[in-house]
């Protein structure tokens, strides 16, 4: 593809024809038209595979389940350019180094099992077999289990996923770090303290019946685009749609469905959002936390008017605890402090409270503008404080609904991708497979890499994923990984990971989910968990780029295989037939019962939430209020830097995390360029900058690291003053790997302290397209 820089202010509303058009290139671009159109008729119905873009749940009722974004992912896998043994002789891995990252996706699908020869400085193929054995060669000299790490991403199915956590236990280790501690963590720790569930209690189906629907730091217009269609036909029904966003997100303000002809062919895009909200980075703890003391002032005056109180007093008092210190909390804060917390004023903090007071049953749903703060998980037990306030929880149209990121990384915790595994999941896995689990806490994604660092990491296998552009600190995770006596990747593209290598190192090519799965014991499926935990079957169509790709369960089965034994247990019998590691499942996690019989049901089947019936796993037995103080902000000038600003680390509209399609933000109005730094103009013309001029970002952090990138464009947009905003992954070597969330280990990515400076344009040394 061809790109040319611009800036163009985006005017149309989010989908229509934009969207379509899109697709259109995108789809031509795979150079397999016909395949892809095939494959997206397939995507998310009840016969063919879940879509690897998202984890919005399907509608059952739709002949189409793709949007835009899920097209770009689909026809990005099943590309036809391969990156074959020749690929790897023709470049070593210094010089792929330098190379951008979309230029490394954008060279096909690898297919060949390739070791890292570091004396030429080149990948070489090996063998399958070859290539099992070094790992297991490598595994017999570590020391101790903890030596070894196993990240997963999260688009790895159940099933691999679940043999997977299951190899590494075997082995007695318990570092499983994933990319959800970069992600949802906030909400999974928060929500199981407030309501005993680490999960979301909605369904796809009550977003048909809320009366509003709060959506707090999200963007779904790139992110989750099949959520527009539930918002729209939200709004067309007359629900109050409110968005809380320190950026104008086109998205969250204007859509037309570009599935519905009448849309397309009529002017009438659908107004998303009835109120739109800028709270400043990290403000909405304070913006909830003022709505909810207007509520209460409401509350008090109806009591001593005579008149029913507004809170849901029987819900408080027959499912809750804590509601009198939590309100204690809410009445010492003062308005003052929410206000400039927020970056909010009281009038619109009271007119957000009115709104929520208006409807009966309200939906509030959060991304990664609330989970990548230090005070994610306090935020989020502030909107489930709120909720519960209002008893919206148990009831269809209400409830709580952190929408998660990759298509199947709720389903990886499920199955026991988890560090902190509960002691449910270790007892089961211990008496079905008749072996001791480590009970120590293992490492999250930041904690392993800085094990990695103190060189106390031998060996990482990586099932999927980019941990060397996706984790925060590039340079320092770059060593981390360099530091390992073997890195192992098993992955669909080439990508940095492959490039930051061990002493020893493997890539392993594996198959997509748009592929089919043909093993000794025929055709295999494979099952997914989205957001409203339903967990349904994904089948590939496509016949695979080569035969010498393998699917990540076979990959898995092989490893333990040659690292194991199979005298435990028989992983060649569990890669030839993925029911019997449905079997296993179901034998050993809740809610899985007669699972290969219910994978036959189409859009699959409920895995249930405790919460949304009323019962509490939490210690009390109830839902429990939080009584969090809000966070302690001190000014920038008081930490000697008057000039000091927050910026969020966020994904363009051409991207999947590190994957990058093109390089447009279209909805932004950005085009052709990626290194652009979004900007209050006043806080432009207070530095004496205009907008197409360079700078250089540097971080301010307390360890006397230099963190700096140089050469972004300063792009002025409609967001708070003294915050700023730039994509991800271009922006993670500011990202200080000890910068993160209270309780969750997740790197702040959205609250990076820094200063700017103008700069010469520099030439575009390492990012070359
Ligand atoms: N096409 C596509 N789809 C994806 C992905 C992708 O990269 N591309 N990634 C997937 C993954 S893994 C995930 S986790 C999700 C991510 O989905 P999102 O959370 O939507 O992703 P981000 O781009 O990080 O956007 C964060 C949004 O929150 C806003 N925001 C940032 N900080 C704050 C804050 O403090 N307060 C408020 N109120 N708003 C704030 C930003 O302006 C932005 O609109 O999407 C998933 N889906
Ligand atoms: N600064 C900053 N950093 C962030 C974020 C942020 O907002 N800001 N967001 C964070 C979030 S929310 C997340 S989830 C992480 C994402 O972190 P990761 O999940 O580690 O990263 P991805 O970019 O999704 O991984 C892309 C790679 O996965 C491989 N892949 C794709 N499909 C498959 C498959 O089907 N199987 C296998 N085995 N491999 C496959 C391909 O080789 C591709 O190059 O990044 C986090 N990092
Ligand atoms: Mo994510």
């Amino acid at each position: 593809m061809k790109f040319k820089p611009a800036i163009k202010p985006y005017t149309s509303p989010a989908g229509g024809w934009g969207a379509l058009a899109s697709t259109t290139r995108y789809l031509r671009d795979s150079k397999q038209v016909l395949k892809n159109i095939r494959n997206l008729l397939r995507v998310n119905q009840a016969r063919g595979f879940d879509c690897p873009g998202c984890a919005w749940g399907d509608d059952s009722h739709s002949t189409f389940n793709f949007c835009e974004n899920g097209a770009k992912a689909v026809s990005w896998e099943a590309t036809r350019q391969a990156v074959t043994p020749a690929f790897f002789a023709a470049h070593s891995v210094s010089t792929l180094r330098r190379q951008s990252d979309y230029f490394l996706e954008y060279q096909g699908r690898l297919t060949h099992p390739m070791r890292y020869d570091a004396a030429s400085d080149h990948y070489r193929p090996v063998s399958w077999q070859e290539a099992f054995a070094l790992i297991a060669q490598h595994i017999a000299r570590l020391d101790n289990p903890s030596q070894l790490e196993l990240y997963t991403s999260g688009r790895a199915s159940n099933e691999a996923a679940y043999v997977y956590q299951l190899f590494g236990r075997m082995l007695g280790t318990s570092n499983f770090p994933d990319c959800s501690n970069m992600c949802h963590e906030a909400s999974g720790i928060g929500l199981k303290q407030s309501i005993g569930v680490g999960k979301g209690t909605v369904r796809l189906d009550d977003f048909n019946q809320a009366d509003a629907i709060l959506v707090f730091g999200q963007n779904p217009g790139t992110n989750h685009p099949r959520m527009l269609h539930s918002l729209k036909q939200a709004a067309d029904r007359g629900a109050r749609i409110v968005s809380f966003n320190t950026l104008r997100e086109r998205g969250l303000e204007r859509f037309a469905d570009p599935q519905s002809p009448l849309q397309m062919l009529t002017p009438a895009a659908t107004p998303i959002s009835s109120a739109y909200y800028q709270p400043k980075l990290g403000g909405d703890m304070a913006a909830v936390r003022g709505m909810v003391k207007a509520l209460l002032e409401t509350h008090r005056q109806q009591l001593a008017d005579g008149l029913p109180p507004l809170f849901d007093m029987a819900f408080i008092e027959q499912h809750t605890v804590g509601v009198t210190a939590y309100l204690a909390q809410v009445d010492a804060c003062r308005w003052e402090t929410l206000v400039t917390q927020s970056g909010l004023s009281e009038a619109q903090l009271r007119e957000a409270a009115s709104i929520y007071q208006g409807a009966k049953r309200v939906i509030c749903t959060w991304a990664m503008g609330i989970t990548q703060h230090k005070h994610s998980v306090a935020t989020v037990r502030e909107i489930a404080n709120l909720q519960l306030l209002f008893g919206q929880l148990g009831k269809p149209g209400a409830g709580l609904c952190p929408v998660r990121g990759h298509s199947n990384v709720q389903g990886n915790r499920t199955v026991g991708i988890d560090e902190k595994a509960p002691a449910a999941l270790l007892d089961s896995l211990a008496q079905r497979f008749n072996f001791s689990p480590n009970r120590q806490p293992g490492h999250n994604t930041v904690q392993a890499i800085e094990a990695m660092l103190r060189g106390e990491v031998k060996v990482l296998l990586a099932l999927g994923g980019n941990l060397a552009a996706a984790a925060p600190d590039s340079e320092r995770t770059a060593r981390a990984l360099q530091n390992c006596a073997l890195t192992v990747q098993i992955s669909t593209k080439l990508n940095r990971s492959h490039l930051y290598v061990g002493n020893d190192a493997l890539i392993l090519p594996t198959l997509g989910r748009t592929e089919q799965d043909i093993q000794a014991g025929g055709a295999q499926f494979i099952t997914v968990e989205d957001s409203f935990s339903m967990v349904h079957a994904s089948e590939g169509i496509s016949p695979p780029l080569a035969t010498t790709q393998r699917s990540e369960t076979a990959i898995v089965c092989g490893i333990a295989d040659a690292v194991l034994g199979n005298q435990r247990l028989d992983w060649q019998a569990l890669a030839a037939d993925y029911g019997l590691i449905r079997e296993h499942i179901a034998a050993t996690l809740p809610g899985f019962d007669n699972f290969n019989q219910r994978c036959e049901i189409p859009g699959g089947f409920y895995l249930g939430n405790a919460a949304a019936e009323l019962r509490f796993a939490t210690p009390s037995g109830k839902a429990e209020f939080s009584a969090a103080p809000l966070p302690v902000q001190r000014s920038p000038a008081e930490d000697g830097a008057p000039d000091a600003f927050t910026l969020q680390t966020l994904r363009s509209h051409d991207q999947y995390n590190t994957t990058i399609y093109g390089l447009d933000d279209r909805y932004r109005g950005v085009y052709g360029q990626r290194e652009v730094l979004f900007i209050n103009p006043e806080d432009l013309a207070q530095l004496g900058l205009s907008e197409g001029e360079h700078v250089e970002i540097e971080t301010r952090w307390h360890d006397g690291i230099t963190r700096r990138v140089s050469g972004f464009k300063l792009v002025s947009y409609a967001i708070p003053r003294g915050n700023l905003a730039a994509y991800y992954p271009e922006t993670n070597p500011l990202v200080p790997l000890s910068s993160f969330g209270d309780e969750t280990g997740t790197p702040t990515s959205k609250s990076v302290p820094v200063v700017i400076r103008r700069c010469r344009m520099l030439p575009s040394g390492t990012r070359l397209l």
